[in-house]
């Protein structure tokens, strides 16, 4: 609620001399989304089915004062329905989910730099994205300059504060910052450069359990820092094709082992002139895994801050880290707005000796971010996954949205999972209205 107020009296308290000259939008979301889902654990014998609605809604102003001032204010509240537990309740579900100012031309430049608490996407989202599906959504405090900006080409350079020690509860900081570069030079392509550097201060000594990080060690040299390295291109090819490719190296050290991973992924489409204008999709990922879990070497590509629903399953499962799996789709366009389609995903490890990771990003850390832990032996071929989706916007304002996904388990999920290793099901219905 604090929230709610700081945001009317910040709009409500611009003096009336600049209202004038300046320009103001109001912007907004309203979601629900209804979801059921089986087997999460893959395990029939623990029964852990459930159906749930997820309401999002978010409210932003925007202002834009002359010579180059401008301010976005998003709130977002986030709930689950039934989570208040009576009809009488108050959570505190609301939150600032972006909250930053604009500056243009900084000394004369042509810089723009964009100051607090902001989304990061780039590329395809598959290392840095907003993660919309989620009901909250990634942000970052940050601070993030544009550089020469023109609708040819865009370089961005950020630095933001994940973790802060000099909060109560955080032991030890995490940055994340980085350049990324994309440029539309060349016709019907787009071609991108970057660098990415994460640091996690925590103490990563133990060279057995390498998923525990030790975080109370007065021992500041046993932390986490890489670096990615990478590159994408996306070409146009005729009027109905196109093609995708991403590649990155990563390198840097956790407490005494050195980091040594990388990862690429191509994806690409055909639409057809025809009747309900199917598109033919397909791509394959692969992200190293680590091949020896005692050698003094990482070898598991770290899936940063990925918007894996988008490029590896509707159902969240897979990610970019330990993976060598590919799929085909076919996509139908009937009008302008509405679509539909098909995708089956073939998830693979790429090593056996590692785990199955997390869609919610694996920073090469914490023991949250693996969903089923390695098992050598076990096999690399993890389940074929398939979806169905469809997408209707209605009207002007208003979009549908509803899938069904089914993840069917293979050898490592079998090996791994107990007797009773079973399927997953995951069904939605959302509703969107933006405004
Ligand atoms: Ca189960
Ligand atoms: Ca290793």
């Amino acid at each position: 609620m604090k929230y709610l107020v700081q945001f009317v009296v910040m709009f409500c308290l611009v003096p009336a001399g600049l209202r004038g000259q300046s320009s103001f939008e109001i912007t907004g979301e309203l979601r629900s989304r209804v979801e059921a889902i089986d087997n999460s654990d893959f395990n029939s014998e623990r029964l852990d089915g459930r159906v749930f609605v997820q309401n999002r809604m978010r409210l932003g102003v925007e202002r834009n004062f002359a010579r180059g001032i401008g301010l976005f204010v998003q709130i977002q509240d986030s709930r689950l329905w039934g989570e208040e537990g009576t009809s009488l309740a108050s959570i505190d579900a609301i939150d600032m989910h972006q909250a930053y100012v604009n500056i243009e031309h900084i000394a004369n430049s042509d810089i723009v730099v964009r100051i607090g608490r902001q989304e990061l996407h780039f590329g395809s989202g598959r290392l840095i994205g907003r993660y919309d599906w989620h009901n909250v959504g990634r942000a970052f405090d940050a601070i993030n300059l544009e550089i020469g900006r023109t609708d040819e080409q865009q370089l961005s350079v950020w630095s933001a504060i994940i973790r802060s020690n000099t909060a109560a509860h955080i032991m030890r900081n995490q940055t994340f910052s980085g350049a990324w570069f994309s440029t539309k030079r060349w016709p019907r392509a787009t071609v991108e450069a970057y660098g990415l550097l994460f640091f996690d201060g925590r103490n990563y000594d133990s060279l057995t359990d390498l998923s525990v990080p030790i975080a109370r060690s007065e021992d500041g040299d046993n932390h986490l820092l890489f670096w990615t390295f990478g590159s994408r291109i996306v070409l146009e090819i005729g009027k109905n094709m196109h093609l995708e490719f991403e590649g990155a190296y990563q390198i840097g050290e956790r407490g005494p082992l050195d980091i040594r991973a990388f990862g690429y992924a191509v994806d690409g489409g055909y639409r057809f002139s025809t009747a309900l204008s199917p598109e033919m999709q397909f791509g394959y990922t692969f992200g190293s895994g680590d091949s020896d879990a005692i050698d003094t070497e990482i070898g598991t590509f770290s899936s940063l801050f990925a918007d894996a629903h988008t490029t590896l399953g509707n159902m969240d499962y897979a990610s970019w880290s330990n993976t060598s799996s590919f799929y085909f789709g076919i996509e139908f366009q009937p009008t302008t707005n509405f679509e539909f389609g098909g995708t089956l995903h073939f998830i693979a490890l790429a090593e056996d000796n590692d785990a199955f990771y997390s869609a919610e990003g694996y920073l090469l850390g914490a023991p949250n971010e693996v969903l089923r832990r390695a098992v050598p032996g076990a096999g690399t071929s993890v389940g074929r996954e398939l979806d169905f989706y469809g997408m209707l916007h209605l009207r002007e304002r208003l979009k549908i949205e509803a899938g069904v996904s089914l993840f069917m388990v293979d050898e490592f999920m079998k090996n791994t999972g107990g007797l009773r290793a079973d399927d997953s099901f995951r069904g939605y219905l959302g509703l969107q209205v933006g405004f």
